[in-house]
């Protein structure tokens, strides 16, 4: 199945946490990271992928969610509630994934402190003074961070690993893309809805009422991912991917169709990928410079349940477009908890540890 896979890995089974690393002498910073919404889909993921990188060992962490899950302890750390009179002092980097309103509430605050923020939500991604950054393609842009920096959303990041390397070599003028969405894409309640509906639909019951989703997710698929605001046609979702793309690869030319779908998988985002490129690239080409990507691995046909659980971004049915002299056509599939937002806020915790761009909490006037 495994067509070509990078950095020594092999496929689908191959060794997962190919992003940047951190050497001993580097991690020995004694940082104090903070994981805000550390309860969610993405907090959970959060705290694995900074225990399998070992950040959880030479840094201290602290938890942060709503007064409803303040004193529950995960993997020996008492989650505390973020809520006023909370002491913030001595964060170095907080890690962000409480949805938007937390974060345009209390970020600040934590910059405030003296805290690095990597926001997972939407809240800074269009203001031009906040790198929105995928580590493998726009690392440089965490030079002029201002204390804020915003992983980009869940789908464009997938996206963002495949079409850099497509970008960089022939320039890509229009893409055409469809997503295939998990419901982990939408949260923890989500997932139950999920769990709930496929649980009585096979035991030959009466469907509960969705309250997550307009309509049922089990065994259904919903056109729309996303939410309609202010009577826009397209989605938040499609926006965001519309908007992100041309910011992550620095370029307001390229054109971006997007539909985006919810389907009933628990974990991993797929999308099916249309793109034109202003210069010609061979298929030949093309898979030569997919192969070498970082943090990507090329085979025949990914699918989220083989991504479920790592790291990579998986690109499959690589083929031109026999409707346009410069016409590609892949399919690109993530675990959306992992790459797409767990995974990349700490590897660019790791690049800022490393490259000495955090901001010292101990330095800032209190
Ligand atoms: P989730 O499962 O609903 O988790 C939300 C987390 O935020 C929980 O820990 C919750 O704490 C906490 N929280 C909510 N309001 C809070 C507040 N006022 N103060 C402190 N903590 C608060 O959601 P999720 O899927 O993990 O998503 C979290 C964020 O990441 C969202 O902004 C989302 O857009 C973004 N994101 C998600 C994905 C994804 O694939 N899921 C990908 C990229 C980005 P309690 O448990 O105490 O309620
Ligand atoms: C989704 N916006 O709907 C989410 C993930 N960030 O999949």
């Amino acid at each position: 199945m495994t067509e070509v896979s990078t950095n020594g890995a092999a496929g689908p089974l191959a060794s997962s946490h190919s992003g940047p690393q951190l050497d001993g002498e580097t991690r020995t910073g004694g940082h104090r990271i903070a994981v805000v919404g550390a309860t969610g889909a993405v907090g959970t993921v959060m705290l694995q992928c900074l225990r399998e990188r070992g950040l959880d060992r030479d840094n201290e962490i602290v938890l942060f969610a709503t007064a409803r899950s303040a004193g529950r302890v995960i993997d020996g750390r008492t989650v505390q509630a973020l809520e006023p009179g909370v002491n913030l002092s001595g964060i170095d980097i907080a890690l962000f994934s409480a949805g938007g309103g937390t974060s345009k509430e209390w970020a600040p605050r934590f910059v405030e402190a003296g805290a690095t923020v990597i926001d997972n939500s939407s809240a800074f991604r269009r203001d031009p003074t906040v790198p929105l950054v995928v580590s493998e393609v726009n690392p440089h842009a965490l030079r002029d961070h201002r204390g804020l920096i915003a992983n980009p959303n869940c789908s464009t990041m997938q996206l963002m690993v495949a079409l850099a390397p497509i970008h960089r070599e022939a320039g890509i003028s229009r893409l055409v893309v469809s997503t295939y969405q998990s419901v982990s894409g939408t949260g923890q309640k989500a997932l139950e809805e999920l769990d709930a509906e496929a649980r009585a639909a096979l035991a030959g019951e009466r469907l509960p009422e969705p309250r997550v989703y307009p309509d049922h997710i089990a065994f259904n698929v919903i056109g729309a991912a996303g939410n309609f605001v202010d009577g826009d046609d397209h989605t938040d979702e499609e926006r965001k991917m519309m908007f992100e793309t041309c910011k992550i690869l620095e370029d307001d030319e390229i054109a971006v169709a997007v539909t985006c779908v919810r389907v009933p998988v628990r974990v991993g985002h797929s999308e099916s990928v249309n793109i034109e490129t202003r210069e010609h690239l061979s298929i030949e080409r093309a898979r030569e410079l997919l192969a070498s990507a970082p943090g990507l691995i090329l085979e025949d046909v990914p699918s989220p349940l083989r991504a479920e659980g790592r790291d990579e971004v998986y690109v499959g049915r690589l083929r031109r477009d026999p409707t346009h002299p410069n016409g590609l056509a892949m399919f690109v599939v993530a675990d959306n908890l992992r790459k797409g937002a767990a995974t990349n806020a700490v590897q660019i915790a790791e690049l800022l540890i490393r490259n000495h761009q955090i901001r010292q909490a101990s330095e800032v006037q209190q």
